[in-house]
């Protein structure tokens, strides 16, 4: 099995570059911000809670992430591994993933962290808003899930740097090019599937 995290601040590109590698690699998505939306949209008890916080830019609470992430993983057993797309993204979230996984005998083997300066993420995410109709795409909210990342996020590339298993990834070139940089990361433990 192999596992990574898809890690960056809003707009880096995590949704975009997973995208691209489950489909080469044949892995699994798992993306806390999709399920989260899809709960929203579906007017669940746990939807309800989780857009109070998303609409104002904040972080939906820890318990509520990992138990959708634990019951998501049950639901593939046959998986070749995943790619963990926004999460964890506090460090409660990132202990709490290694023990679900350590539980199954598996382990995150790798962690790639997207780098793009903020006026290119307000930039894209701005633009992304114009047609998603994300509710959390406007500049106020934008604004706002950088500076959680900040405060929030940021401890978890330290937690897994510390673990040895922290590369950086330039994210502001085009999407290829990104990709192929991610490529030779991955590469080095897992072949595409062709
Ligand atoms: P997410 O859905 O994870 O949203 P995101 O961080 O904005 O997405 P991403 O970085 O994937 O951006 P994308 O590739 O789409 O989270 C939304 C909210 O859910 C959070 O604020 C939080 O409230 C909640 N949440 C989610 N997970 C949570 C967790 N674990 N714990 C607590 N709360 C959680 O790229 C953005 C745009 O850039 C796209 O339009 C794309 O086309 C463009 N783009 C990408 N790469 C590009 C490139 N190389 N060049 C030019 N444009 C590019």
């Amino acid at each position: 099995m192999f596992n990574l995290v898809l890690f960056g601040p809003p707009g880096s590109g995590k949704g975009t570059q997973s995208e691209n590698i489950v489909s080469i690699y044949k892995l699994q998505h798992i993306s806390t911000g999709d399920l989260l939306r899809d709960e929203v949209s579906r007017h669940t008890a746990l939807g309800t809670e989780a857009k109070k916080y998303m609409d104002q830019g904040m972080l939906v609470p820890d318990e509520v992430v990992i138990g959708m992430i634990s019951g998501k993983i049950d639901d593939m057993p046959d998986a070749r591994g995943f790619v963990f797309d926004g999460f964890p993204r506090t460090r409660p979230q990132a202990e709490a993933l290694d023990k679900l996984l350590e539980f199954k005998n598996t382990k995150i083997d790798l962690v790639l962290a997207l780098e793009v300066p903020e006026p290119e993420l307000i930039s894209r995410l701005v633009n992304r808003g114009i047609t998603s109709g994300r509710s959390d795409d406007t500049e106020e909210v934008i604004t706002k899930r950088i500076k959680e990342y900040h405060s929030k996020t940021e401890p978890v590339a330290r937690y897994y740097d510390a673990h040895g298993k922290l590369e950086r990834v330039i994210g502001d070139h085009t999407i290829a090019e990104t990709f192929k940089v991610i490529s030779k990361h991955i590469n080095k433990y897992l072949l595409p599937v062709t």
